[in-house]
């Protein structure tokens, strides 16, 4: 890549091996469901993560919208965060496209939604209210600092829902981050789940592409649901291809990854007029805020940033977000420490 990009780790590009399987790979038509390649990696993709079938999908939003359509109809009720992306990001799609209700739950510093207030927002038999159909959790979530939930916590939501005869579905977009995080199987990090929908697209680097997983039958739903939101994909082999190298290679390296996040956050902690809540700092992202001894907005700092070809996400007036991925070293680390540093005063 060309610049230290820190907004996200959407912007990483396929690695040169990835670009290599592409051109190779075998096709079919995939709407035939004779395209050997996404058959694979779907196939892979349910090993993995312990479910029945996988269904590629072409974005996060995709998998999750495919999910939730899946599991409800119209006029049903899913809760999920109030800083979910779901919730945030999806521009409302569960009520825009399928006619589904949101119940918000408060999403804690520590990325959990609280047992008791998820258990309370489930709702009763009675005919003024939506039906609860399903609990949306996000892993890691985002907007408190790319948080790792344990599985103890995941297991504890899947408990909940199954007793109250409703479905867990997971947004992982970032599921393997979470699995490096907590030391954890991604099968048993999600065995809870009845669907989870994880992104190949992000720090995995495949330059397009989502799987969802979870039962034979909730797959076979979701295939029909995903053609009807024009989501069938023809010769999609090339981009399951880097999907494949995503799911089998880049998932197992995140750890670089989380450990520049970690070297990010450290020494920006140190600056004077910089606050960094260092124990919410356990993946990808480091969120940075100002505080009112640095004179600059974030933007300023952002523009000064660009000029020296770093670019940062500015998330507020005086905030940021910065994301590790595959492209960005260490030396960007410390070249971006160096530049921050100066920046800053
Ligand atoms: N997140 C993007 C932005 O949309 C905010 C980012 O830069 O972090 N779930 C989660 C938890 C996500 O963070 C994202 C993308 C998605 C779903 C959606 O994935 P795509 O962009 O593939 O639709």
């Amino acid at each position: 890549m060309d610049k230290i990009d820190l907004r996200s780790d959407t912007v990483s590009w396929p690695t040169p091996t990835m670009r290599r399987a592409m051109a190779d790979a075998p096709l079919g038509d995939d709407v035939y469901g004779e395209d050997p390649t996404v058959n694979e990696l779907e196939a892979q993709a349910a090993a993995r993560f312990g479910k029945e079938a996988g269904l590629f999908v072409s974005s996060g939003t995709m998998g999750n919208l495919t999910s939730i359509l899946a599991h409800c109809g119209r006029g049903d009720e899913i809760i999920v965060g109030d800083k979910a992306h779901i919730y945030v990001y999806e521009a409302g799609n569960p009520a825009t496209v399928g006619g589904v209700h949101s119940r918000v739950v408060p999403v804690q510093p520590d990325g959990t939604l609280p047992l008791d207030q998820i258990e309370d927002a489930i709702r009763g038999d009675n005919p003024h209210y939506p039906q609860t159909r399903l609990i949306c959790l996000e892993n890691t979530q985002g907007t408190v600092g790319g948080v790792p939930l344990p599985h103890e916590y995941m297991d504890a939501v899947g408990e909940l829902a199954h007793a109250h005869g409703i479905a867990l579905h997971v947004d992982g977009a970032r599921i393997f981050n979470a699995a490096t995080a907590t030391r954890c199987d991604v099968r048993d990090l999600v065995a809870a789940a009845d669907s989870v929908s994880f992104c190949l697209s992000k720090g995995l680097c495949a330059p397009v592409g989502s799987v969802i997983v979870g039962t034979r039958e909730f797959i076979g739903k979701a295939r029909r649901i995903r053609k009807s939101l024009g989501g069938g994909m023809r010769q999609a082999g090339v981009l399951a291809a880097a999907g494949l190298i995503a799911l089998n290679e880049m998932s197992t390296r995140l750890q670089e990854d989380h450990d520049n996040a970690r070297l990010l956050a450290a020494e920006l902690a140190t600056l004077p007029g910089v606050s960094i809540d260092l124990a919410h700092t356990q993946t990808n992202m480091v969120f940075i805020k100002l505080t009112d001894e640095c004179p600059h907005t974030a933007q300023h700092i952002a523009d000064t940033l660009a000029a020296q070809n770093i670019l940062i996400g500015v998330t507020g007036k005086r905030q940021f977000r910065a994301v590790t991925h595959y492209w960005i070293t260490r030396a960007h680390v410390e070249k971006t420490i160096e530049a921050f540093s100066a920046a800053v005063y």
